[in-house]
């Protein structure tokens, strides 16, 4: 017998249909970041003198993309070493419009056309964001919430136009278009009024997304995004958890959780199950803080793993929106690619293979050290064997044999940019 037929043999004992979690865990969509290959700078072509940059990616690794061609040809590279079922989610201000100049609340479809012929022509679904922040209306640290009427009405429009380049793209692709909605509104000390801003966002939201008829909600599937803090929103963030669980809830709209974007003891899987029994469907922006939201690479932890062992636990796949999110600009981003895709693929089978209905058994009748004990021993139970069958089966490298391969594309591709 082959060692995959004996780990095979091994879980099925428990209950677990191995060749039935690899062949579930290549279907889920997960969707990548289009934001890791340049630090989240973006390509929209910006008015003289203008330089709006990023969002906190820190780091001076060489090789940054610096064109859109760039760009999908990193993450084609990527690509290769990435099993399963992908997408490829894109920001707003990812516009390619050559010379002109098209500001943020003028954007259309035809200004993505690079990225929806890409799309066609690799067969990869895309998602899209409005983007937010680098820009001029967002330098006082407030967009839809802003107490000016004038910038709020830019950002409404904004959200607008961006909901129908995704509806563009689920045309396009022939399924819907998930569209994550992140605004960075806070401020770095005390509001004299915590309420205004809470009023004119949900405001805001309202005449861009949940009374907006113009766009058709099947095809673009809207969520919005909480956060804790940011720098220079320390105290005080507009659209915190509670603003947006609860705004999410009454309007029907789907809510993003990024894994950042909690407290540091707060847990993300433990949330799964109480949002979920609310709320229709859920975006999870899978990221590796480290002390703070600091975006690092993903990888095989327990944080990631317990995220889906809570959707498998509950059966969740179809409720639950799987995407990326995380910029670390001191490493080679191809390969901060491929780490963070392959841990997440990584963690979706090892969420398959649990032994769910055995480990539940045990609960039931109070055995909970021998609950413990599986958990366990599931961690070393041949679990790379499996991982190396579903990277065979999707044609990718399994082990680290990749990095020589990316190694070369540094030197040959990257290294040569200027
Ligand atoms: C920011 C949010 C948001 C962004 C992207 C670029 O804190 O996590 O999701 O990372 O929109
Ligand atoms: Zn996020």
């Amino acid at each position: 017998m082959s060692c995959y037929e004996t780990i095979k043999k091994k879980y099925e004992n428990l209950g677990v249909d191995v060749d039935a979690a690899i062949e579930k865990a290549l279907q889920i969509p997960v969707s990548m970041h289009c934001w890791q290959a340049d630090d989240v700078v973006g390509f929209e072509t910006k008015p003289a003198g203008l330089d709006g940059g990023g969002i906190m990616a820190t780091g001076n690794h060489p090789g940054r993309a610096t064109t859109g061609d760039q760009a999908r040809a990193d993450y084609e590279k990527a690509m290769e070493y990435i099993p399963g079922t992908l997408r490829l989610n894109v920001h707003a201000s990812y516009a390619e419009t050559g010379d002109e100049v098209v500001d943020r609340d003028a954007l259309e479809p035809k200004h993505f056309k690079t990225w929806m012929n890409w799309s066609s022509e690799k067969n990869i679904s895309l998602d899209f964001n409005p983007t937010n922040f680098s820009h001029p209306l967002a330098e006082d640290g407030f967009t839809a919430s802003n107490k000016s009427k004038e910038v709020r009405d830019f950002w409404i429009k904004h959200i607008i136009a961006s909901r129908k380049i995704a509806q563009a793209f689920a045309e396009n692709q022939g399924n819907p278009c998930v569209v994550n909605h992140w605004f960075p509104d806070g401020s770095k000390d005390m509001p004299a009024d915590r309420w205004i801003y809470r009023k004119n966002l949900i405001d805001s939201l309202d005449k861009s997304i949940a009374n907006e008829t113009s766009v058709d909600k099947n095809l673009c599937k809207d969520f919005v995004e909480s956060k804790v803090f940011g720098i220079g929103s320390e105290e005080y963030v507009v659209g915190s958890g509670d603003f947006y669980n609860c705004y999410s809830v009454s309007r029907g709209i789907g809510l993003c959780m990024d894994m950042g974007h909690y407290h540091p003891t707060e847990t993300v899987n433990d949330k799964i199950s109480s949002i979920l029994l609310f709320n229709k469907k859920v975006l999870l922006h899978l990221s590796r803080p480290i002390r703070w939201d600091s975006d690092h690479v993903a990888i095989l932890n327990d944080d990631l793993k317990n995220v889906f062992l809570e959707i498998a636990r509950g059966d969740a796949w179809d409720r639950v929106y799987l995407a990326t999110d995380f910029f670390d600009a001191s490493i080679n981003r191809v390969a901060a690619y491929i780490i963070g895709m392959r841990a997440v693929r990584k963690g979706i089978l090892y969420a398959l293979l649990d032994p769910s209905d055995k480990l539940k058994d045990y609960e039931d009748k109070g055995q909970n050290a021998f609950r413990l004990a599986l958990m366990e021993e599931m961690k070393t139970a041949g679990f790379s064997v499996i991982w190396e069958k579903l990277c065979e089966k999707a044609g990718v490298i399994a082990g680290a044999e990749w990095i020589d391969e990316v190694e070369a594309y540094e030197n040959n591709v990257l290294l040569k940019r200027v």
